[in-house]
């Protein structure tokens, strides 16, 4: 019996806990969730979490949930790995920029997306989705900035922040569907090629160079 089981949906968030755990050459067993399909909805998937959201990951029988929480496990677990720097200000500043994507940015994309999550009202969906799209082409001309300055995080990114990031990366195809600029595509590409996440990739059947569709 492997050490962990990750519950995953193809291309959804949990690509970036997936690749920590082939980054960190963890025993684990993937098991995918499909959201299209609304497995997260069903009774033993919600036993695990009652949040029906991907990404979980069990541990001796306990159910980890949270990108953010699961990451700090992970680097605590794996010391060796890499997942977050060690020395400070470089962790804190990783830690800040894994934060935003978690709390700020990622409900832009539920706002996009799952509009209704936030709003009944259909006839209100339509600004709503406009501002979040909005928001999000502001969010990543900043990124590129802070990549071109390597104020994302503190230098280049790696480990779990470079991974947190590829995800919406690939996401930005929904808002910026001319493609990335270049320090934001330079990320992307040597992500694409990073031997941990091409395994995911190809496990999960899905590309960092955009979505299949828009809601992707
Ligand atoms: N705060 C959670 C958010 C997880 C989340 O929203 N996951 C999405 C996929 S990217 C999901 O499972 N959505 C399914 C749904 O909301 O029904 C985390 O960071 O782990």
């Amino acid at each position: 019996m492997s050490e962990f089981v990750l519950f995953y949906s193809p291309g959804a968030c949990s690509l970036a806990i997936h690749a920590a755990l082939e980054h960190a050459g963890a025993d684990f067993e993937p098991v995918r969730v499909d959201l299209r399909q609304k497995q997260q909805l069903a009774p033993d998937y919600l036993r695990l979490n009652p949040q029906g959201r991907v990404p979980t990951l069990v541990v001796s029988d306990v159910a980890l949930t949270e990108t953010v929480a699961i990451a700090d496990y992970l680097d605590r677990r794996f010391p060796a790995a890499g997942l977050l720097p060690k020395a400070d200000p470089a962790r804190a500043l990783a830690q800040a920029a894994i934060q935003r994507l978690s709390s700020d940015i990622h409900p832009l994309y539920r706002a996009l997306w799952i509009t209704g999550w936030f709003a009944r009202d259909p006839d209100v969906h339509p600004t709503m989705k406009e501002t979040a799209a909005e928001r999000l082409k502001a969010f990543y001309a900043e990124l590129e900035q802070r990549l071109a300055e390597g104020r994302w995080g503190q230098g280049e990114p790696t480990g779990f922040l470079a991974y947190y990031t590829g995800v919406f990366l690939r996401w930005s195809a929904a808002v910026a569907p001319e493609g990335l600029a270049p320090a934001s595509e330079a990320l992307r590409r040597r992500l694409s090629e990073d031997p941990a996440m091409a395994r995911v990739l190809a496990r999960e059947g899905v590309s960092l160079a955009g979505l299949k569709r828009a809601t992707d």
